[in-house]
């Protein structure tokens, strides 16, 4: 009979992946805590409610504050089990930036009793599960750390990557197979008697480097996909081809499966983790760095195609449809859309844009500076416009009256108007 948990967890950042992970386990019945930075999103917390937009999250946070299960804290506790979600972003070089991990892993070392789990869950090079045993080495000398020559350890230690898809991470979170990989054999059982108490997918056990690498590559394999749909995008620009047409087509071959062009890669994942790749081994990735390289010149060209159709105008207005970084969430962080307002509002200091987001109310900072660009409805913001670029597939933009586009010139970066 495979081993459930139940003992007390807690869970390190109560980001998108964290908060979710403390949530689907506290209303299974495990006490967790959550630790996190944040004063706003420990309080937000603590009032059973949650600091970003995520489909079933709100409900699944408030019943568990509600039972007692969850608890938010700026201050570590000790427990059985500890699950690390903090970010891992790349320095100014594209290489992965590990302080975050390190400073939970410091403030997690002296609660350490001897038993204790504890997992990474945030997407990591590969050596870097190896390298928090060796911190926990070095911190608590006094407790025998697992080594991968399978011996006694007092602490188990793992990797199981998060692999939801945000909009969808409450049903993800329980449905998809899991990666686990343990510094041994016996970490990785331990760690997967926790993911056991709420996911009904897979539990594939492997050893901690190869999940750190199966994440990475999960994630570098559909920046490549959408890296090939981009540049095709790029060649029937050049062609005068609709390129929606030509991956429709295409797509019907029954082992042929292009994603979808757009105005860019965003987000915090698929635009960073391929890189750690490219870090790892420089001149054996050369397609992993060239995909990266298309998607990042992606929003460029968005932004000169728009300039491009406004000097026919004398004083065009442009309206630009989202800001999030993919459609239905209110991510607006690392958005290519954002880029593409900012390139355009640069390029055309005299020019208005009308910049219409579903899922914010104004402005964000990385906008707020340039006095040509203004927060707008999306229907009023068509009602103005000269030009209107679509670069967000939001499902209103989806079902907007479509006569309100008559007399535009309309660049549709999503193919959601064809
Ligand atoms: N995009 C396209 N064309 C497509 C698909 C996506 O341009 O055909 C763009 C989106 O608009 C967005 C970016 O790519 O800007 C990333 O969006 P996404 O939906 O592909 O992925 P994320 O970043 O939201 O989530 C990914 C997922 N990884 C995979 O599907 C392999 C998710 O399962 C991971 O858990 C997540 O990264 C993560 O946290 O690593």
């Amino acid at each position: 009979m495979d081993e459930v948990f139940n003992g007390s967890v807690t869970v390190v950042g109560l980001g998108y992946i964290g908060l979710p992970t403390a949530a689907a386990l506290a209303i299974r019945g495990i006490d967790v805590t959550g630790v996190d930075v944040n004063p706003a999103t420990v309080k937000a917390i603590n009032d059973g409610r949650v600091p970003f937009v995520e489909p079933d999250l709100a409900a699944a946070v408030s019943g568990a504050v509600a039972m007692g299960r969850l608890i938010a804290t700026d201050q570590m506790t000790p427990t059985d089990a500890y699950i690390i979600a903090v970010p891992t972003p790349f320095l100014d070089d594209k290489s992965p930036d590990l302080s975050y991990i390190r400073s939970a892993v410091e403030s997690i070392a002296p609660m350490l009793a001897g038993g204790e789990v504890i997992v990474l869950e945030s997407t990591s090079p590969p050596g870097t599960t190896r390298r928090v045993s060796e911190w926990l080495a070095d911190l608590r000398p006094d407790l025998r750390m697992p080594h991968a020559a399978d011996g006694p350890a007092d602490v188990f230690i793992a990797h199981c990557p998060e692999r939801v898809l945000p909009g969808r991470v409450m049903i993800e979170i329980v449905t998809n197979a899991r990666v686990i990989g343990g510094v041994t054999r016996q970490c990785a059982q331990r760690a997967a008697s926790i993911y056991r108490v709420f996911s009904q997918g897979e539990l594939l056990l492997s050893d901690a480097a190869s999940a750190e690498m199966a994440k990475l590559v999960e994630n570098a394999y559909r920046d490549v996909n959408i890296a090939f749909a981009n540049e095709l995008s790029l060649i029937s620009d050049e062609l005068k081809l609709d390129v929606w047409e030509v991956i429709r087509l295409a797509n019907h071959h029954p082992r042929v499966n292009i994603l979808t062009p757009g105005p860019g890669v965003g987000g915090h994942c698929i635009a960073v983790d391929p890189w750690f790749i490219v870090s790892a081994a420089p001149s054996a990735s050369r397609l992993i760095r060239t995909a990266r390289e298309v998607n990042d010149g992606k929003p460029a060209h968005v932004a000169g195609q728009v300039v491009a159709k406004a000097a026919r105008f004398v004083s065009p207005t442009i309206a630009c449809l989202g800001l999030a970084f993919k459609a239905n969430i209110d991510d607006l962080r690392e958005s290519p859309a954002v880029e593409v307002v900012r390139s355009i509002a640069m390029a055309l200091p005299d020019v208005t844009i009308l910049a219409a987001e579903p899922y914010a109310s104004d402005l964000p900072i990385s906008l707020a500076d340039l006095p040509n660009v203004r927060f707008a409805r999306a229907e009023d913001a068509l009602d103005e416009a000269d030009i209107v670029a679509l670069l967000v597939d939001h499902d209103q933009f989806r079902s907007l009256n479509r006569s309100l586009l008559n007399g535009k010139v309309v660049y549709d970066t999503r193919g959601i108007w064809r």
